[in-house]
């Protein structure tokens, strides 16, 4: 995390050159997409720079690309990688919306989902055919991702007949596929190593398989779980409950103080409208999701398979080592594949996005 508001104030770092960048949609998240080496090196001229490229600090973001909103507030930064486990780097940067904040505290599976096509434009990757499957090591978690990107003739192509809920239209699918990715950031899978724990008199689970997150039952908090995102964003009651928590459970959570970090999301959970597992209401942590995180939903429907976890006993979980649960939220539902070893522990995870390039230029 930088800060660097006494930076901006003084229009010591501009950004008047230009940057080349391509904006694309990833799942349902939006943001800028940057190969390393068009970015400055320096760690808070970059962050000035990506501050300036959004608008931020600003609640409208009306001088810069960014969409007023965490999801469409978002950095992707790729470079080849010299790992032999892995074809690129992904770093993900979030760009705090009202704040002059850039944190790679979090990783993000919505803006992963573009990542791959990006580099295979960008000559990173060679297409290999009509799919090219690219493996991501991503640098907030130290771990690594596949993405099957759809290249007909050896071209990247972001058209194909895939829906995702919280995005209009259909797109190529983007499956991916995680494998191992518990204790992403917080070391463990439940860093505190109990599937339930009371924090502030309210019964959480603190779980990390890709992203930390904290998983309470909604009417724990006073509301049904089924409610609006904007009723949830002006409930200030229930936000600085929601946030007293949060504080509460960084530290366990070896995440440190969480004041000025992304993490860990706030998932109240409530029983299925829809057929799916369970629904969810995320904050992340400031705003009610639209939908769910990718991780934030992998790492949701992981604690449902944990029997003392806040949402067993809720949820609904398919038998057998495959589980394909439909983690349910506000635009409908995000599945989610959960394989299972033979001690009914999460191996590897997958999800099917989409993605879609929309401008490719210089930003400045
Ligand atoms: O959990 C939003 C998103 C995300 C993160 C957030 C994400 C994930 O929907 O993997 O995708 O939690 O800030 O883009």
């Amino acid at each position: 995390m930088i800060r660097l508001r006494d930076q901006l104030a003084r229009g010591v770092i501009m950004a008047d050159g230009g940057t080349k960048c391509m904006w694309m949609r990833g799942g349902t998240s939006k943001g800028g997409y940057f190969l390393a080496d068009d970015l400055p090196q320096d760690i808070a001229e970059r962050d000035a720079l990506l501050l300036r490229v959004m608008g931020s600090p600003d609640s409208r973001q009306i001088d810069g690309m960014g969409g007023a909103n965490p999801l469409t507030s978002k950095v992707a930064v790729v470079s080849p990688s010299d790992r032999q486990d892995a074809d690129i780097d992904y770093l993900f940067l979030q760009v705090f919306v009202d704040q002059a904040i850039v944190t790679d505290a979090q990783n993000c599976g919505n803006i992963l989902a573009g990542v791959g096509g990006f580099a295979i434009e960008r000559g990173l990757v060679a297409a290999t055919g009509d799919s090219t499957d690219v493996r991501i090591f991503m640098r907030n978690t130290g771990q690594v991702a596949t993405a099957s990107i759809h290249t007909p003739g050896g071209m990247v192509s972001y058209e194909g007949g895939e829906a995702i809920d919280g995005v209009p239209g259909m797109s190529a699918a983007v499956p991916l596929v995680f494998d191992d990715v518990a204790g992403s950031m917080c070391g463990a899978l439940l860093p505190t190593g109990h599937e339930v724990d009371v924090v502030e008199g309210v019964e959480v689970t603190m779980i990390d398989n890709g992203m930390p997150i904290v998983v309470m039952r909604a009417a724990d908090l006073g509301i049904t779980g089924y409610e609006a995102p904007a009723g949830l964003d002006s409930d200030s009651g229930l936000k600085a409950r929601l946030e007293a928590i949060r504080l509460a459970c960084g530290p366990l959570m070896n995440l440190g103080d969480v004041a000025e970090k992304s993490v860990p999301k706030m998932t109240m959970v409530a029983p299925a409208r829809h057929g799916g597992a369970f629904m969810t209401r995320s904050f992340i942590p400031h705003k009610c999701h639209d939908t769910i995180g990718v991780f934030a939903a992998v790492s949701a429907a992981t604690a449902a398979l944990l029997a003392g976890s806040s949402v067993a006993a809720l949820a609904s979980v398919p038998e057998g080592p495959r589980k394909m649960m439909a983690v349910e939220h506000p635009n409908g539902a995000t599945a989610c594949v959960l394989h299972c070893d033979d001690r009914g522990r999460v191996e590897r995870a997958g999800m099917v996005r989409t993605a879609r390039k929309l401008f490719d230029g210089m930003v400045f």
